[in-house]
C-alpha cells in the first residue's frame, strides 16, 4: 500500500496536466457543457479550485468565453465534448475571431486513427480541419507531454497581435496518458508577456499628427478595439488634449462618458458627412461604418488615419493616409507625447456645429423618453432603463434584438468603459445570456440584459444557469410578439401565422419562476423601472416581461436598407 502511494505520487496524467497548465497561466474560469470525454476534466478542475460553469448549450458557453476574453484581455475558455458539442461551440469561436476577442475552444475528440479512416467512432469528426478556417489558430495535442506547450501556444495565439479565437483539440486518449510527475511539471509553460506592447514607428505618429493638424473638421472614431485595449486614461487624455469631437462605436460607448462635451454620438450623421479627417482608433471601416464611403460619408473629401494592431487592416476599404500600427495604449501615448504644448484645438465653427446638433437632438428626444404610454413604445421603456443606468453606471448592459438593439444603443448613455456588450460585428442573435453570465462572473457587477423577444429565445434556457449560480442578472424581455414587430400577417391567408410573429401575450416571466427566480410582468415604464430597480438592489435573478406595442419599431430596426429588394413578383 505505502509503496503504491509513493508510486502514484510520482506520476501525473493528462487531466492533471491540463489543469496545471491552465492554472499556471492564471486561467481559473471555464465555461462548459459536460459529457464524454471531458466530464471528469470538469470535475477535476472544480476539485482543483477552478470555477467551472456548466451551461445548457455550448453556443452560450462559447459566447460567455468570448466576452470574458473581451472583458479581461485573457482568453476565455469554452470546454465542449466532441462533434456535436464542438460544432455548437464553433459559432461562438467564429464570432470571437470576427470580433477580435481572445477565446480558446477546447474540445475533446475521438480516436485519431478511427477518425482518419472514417471507421465510425463515437462522435467522430475531423474537428481540427473544420475549426481551422473559423479561427486564428488551431492545434491538436497527441501526447500528454505536449499539453503544456499546446496550451501555451493557444494562449499566445489568442491574445497576441489582433486577438481572436483559437481551437485546441484534445483527443480522449490524452487525458488518461500517464507520465512522470516531475517531467510533467517541467513540460508546463508559463506564457511570458503574452501580448507584448507594439510600439508605433515615430514617423507614422508624426505623419498622423501632421494630417490632423491640417484638418478643419476632424473626427475621432473609437471602436471596441479601443475598449478592449484597457488604455482608458490615455485615450481620454488624448481625446481631451486634441479637442476633437469623437464618435463611439457601439461597444466603445462609455470609454468616455456619452455625456462628454466632445461626444458627437447624437450628431452621428453630421459628423460622418462633414468631417474632413477621420482618425479610427480600434475600429474597422466595415459595414458598420459603410466601408468609409458612399452616402453616409457625404460629399466632403476625407482623409483617414487609422490606429490598429493589425497592419493588414490598413487600406481594407479606402486609402489610409496615415496608418499607425501598434497597440492602442502605446500608439495613443505616443501621440500624446508628440503633440506638444502648442497643439491647436479644431476650429470652433466645426466643434460648435456638432455641439449644436447634439444639443438639438438630445432636446428633441427628451420628452419622448419620459412618456408613460401603455402599451410601451421603445422610447418610454428605454427612457426608464436609461435612468437606471445613469444611476448605476457600474452595471453592465447586455443588449440584443433589432429595434430593441438600435433604440437602446442610441437612447441609453454609458458612463464607464466596457459596460456595453452587444451583438458585435455580425449583429448575431443569441449572445445575450452567455454574455450576461460571463459579465456577472468576470466582474461581479450587476447585469441588465435588454433583449428583444426573438433575441432572448436564442439563449433563453440559460436563465436556469443564471438561477443555478445565483447571478445578479436582470433580463428585460422587450415583448412585442415577434421579430421586428408583432403585426405581420400571413400573405396567403392560411392558418399559420406570419413568419415574423410569435404567440401573442407570451408570459416570459413565468419561465424564470420555474427555476426559483423572480418574474415580473410590466406594462408601463413605471412598472418596468420599479421591477428593474428592485432586481438591481436585490441581485436576485429576475426576468421582466416588458410588454411593447407590437406595432412600434420597423423592419430590421435601423438596417432595413440591407434587405434585398424583390424585383419580380411571384405569379
Ligand atoms: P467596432 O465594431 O467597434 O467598430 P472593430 O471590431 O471593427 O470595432 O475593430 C476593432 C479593431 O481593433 C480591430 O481591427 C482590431 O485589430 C483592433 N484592436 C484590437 N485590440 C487592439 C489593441 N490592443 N491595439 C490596437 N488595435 C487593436
Ligand atoms: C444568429 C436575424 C436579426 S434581428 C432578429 C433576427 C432573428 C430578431 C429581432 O427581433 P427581436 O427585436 O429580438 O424581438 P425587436 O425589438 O426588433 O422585435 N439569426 C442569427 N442572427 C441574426 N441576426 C438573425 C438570425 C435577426
Ligand atoms: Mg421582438
Amino acid at each position: 500500500m505505502a509503496d503504491e502511494r509513493v508510486e502514484e505520487a510520482a506520476l501525473t496524467d493528462g487531466f492533471n496536466l491540463v489543469i496545471d497548465a491552465l492554472k499556471l497561466n492564471d486561467i481559473n474560469t471555464i465555461y462548459n457543457v459536460p459529457g464524454i470525454p471531458i466530464t471528469d476534466l470538469g470535475r477535476y478542475m472544480q476539485a482543483a479550485g477552478m470555477r467551472v460553469l456548466s451551461f445548457r448549450h455550448e453556443q452560450n458557453a462559447g459566447y460567455a468565453a468570448a466576452i470574458a476574453g473581451f472583458l479581461t484581455k485573457k482568453p476565455g475558455i469554452c470546454l465542449t465534448v466532441s462533434a456535436p458539442g464542438f460544432l455548437n461551440g464553433l459559432t461562438a469561436l467564429a464570432h470571437a475571431t470576427t470580433n477580435c476577442f481572445p477565446m480558446i475552444l477546447i474540445s475533446g475528440s475521438s480516436e485519431r486513427k478511427i477518425v482518419d479512416l472514417q471507421q465510425g467512432d463515437y462522435e467522430e469528426m475531423d474537428q481540427l480541419a473544420i475549426a481551422k478556417p473559423l479561427c486564428k489558430a488551431a492545434y491538436r495535442v497527441l501526447h500528454a507531454e505536449d499539453i503544456g506547450i499546446g496550451i501555451a501556444r493557444a494562449i499566445r495565439a489568442a491574445v497576441s497581435g489582433r486577438p481572436g479565437g483559437v481551437y485546441l483539440d484534445l483527443p480522449a486518449k490524452v487525458f488518461a496518458q500517464v507520465m512522470d510527475a516531475e517531467a510533467g511539471a517541467r513540460s508546463l509553460v508559463k506564457v511570458i508577456d503574452a501580448a507584448p506592447r507594439q510600439l508605433p514607428a515615430p514617423e507614422s505618429v508624426k505623419r498622423a499628427l501632421d494630417v490632423l493638424k491640417g484638418a478643419e473638421r476632424p473626427l475621432i472614431i473609437l471602436g471596441k478595439g479601443a475598449a478592449y485595449a484597457q488604455a482608458d486614461d490615455a485615450i481620454r487624455a488624448f481625446v481631451e488634449a486634441s479637442g476633437i469631437p469623437y464618435l463611439p462605436m457601439s461597444m466603445a460607448k462609455g470609454l468616455l462618458p456619452d455625456t462628454h462635451p466632445q461626444s458627437a454620438g447624437a450628431a452621428r450623421s453630421l459628423a460622418l458627412k462633414q468631417s474632413d479627417v477621420v482618425m479610427l482608433i480600434g475600429a474597422r471601416l466595415n459595414w458598420l461604418l459603410s466601408h468609409g464611403k458612399g452616402k453616409a460619408w457625404g460629399d466632403a473629401p476625407k482623409k483617414f488615419i487609422q490606429i490598429d494592431i493589425e497592419p493588414k487592416e490598413m487600406d481594407s476599404n479606402v486609402e489610409i493616409v496615415a496608418p499607425i500600427v501598434g497597440d492602442i495604449g502605446s500608439c495613443v501615448q505616443a501621440l500624446l507625447d508628440a503633440m506638444g504644448k502648442d497643439w491647436a484645438a479644431p476650429p470652433p465653427a466645426w466643434t460648435g456645429a456638432i455641439r449644436e446638433k447634439v444639443e438639438a437632438n438630445v432636446a428633441r428626444m427628451a420628452p419622448r423618453l419620459r412618456n408613460n404610454n401603455v402599451p410601451m413604445d421603445y422610447q418610454g421603456a428605454l427612457g426608464a432603463l436609461r435612468t437606471i443606468i445613469k444611476e448605476r453606471p457600474d452595471a453592465i448592459l447586455v443588449n440584443e434584438g433589432a429595434n430593441t438593439l438600435d433604440f437602446a444603443r442610441s437612447i441609453i448613455d454609458m458612463y464607464q468603459p466596457r459596460k456595453r456588450l452587444d451583438v458585435g460585428t455580425w449583429g448575431v442573435m443569441g449572445v445575450g445570456m452567455g454574455m450576461a453570465i460571463a459579465a456577472a462572473v468576470e466582474t461581479g457587477k450587476p447585469v441588465l440584459a435588454i433583449e428583444g423577444d426573438s433575441a432572448f429565445g436564442f439563449s433563453g434556457m440559460e436563465i436556469e444557469t443564471i438561477c443555478r449560480y445565483g447571478l445578479p442578472v436582470c433580463v428585460v424581455v422587450f415583448n412585442n410578439g415577434g421579430i421586428y414587430q408583432g403585426t405581420g400577417v400571413n400573405p396567403s391567408g392560411g392558418s399559420d401565422v406570419s413568419t415574423t410573429v410569435f404567440v401573442k401575450d407570451a408570459r416570459y416571466e413565468k419561465m424564470i419562476e420555474a427555476f426559483g427566480g423572480v418574474g415580473v410582468y410590466a406594462t408601463s415604464p413605471d412598472e418596468l423601472s420599479q421591477a428593474v430597480n428592485a432586481a438591481m438592489d436585490s441581485g436576485r435573478p429576475t426576468l421582466v416581461n416588458a410588454v411593447i406595442d407590437e406595432a412600434a419599431g420597423t423592419e430590421s430596426g435601423r438596417i432595413g436598407n440591407l434587405n434585398p429588394q424583390r424585383v419580380v413578383a411571384k405569379k
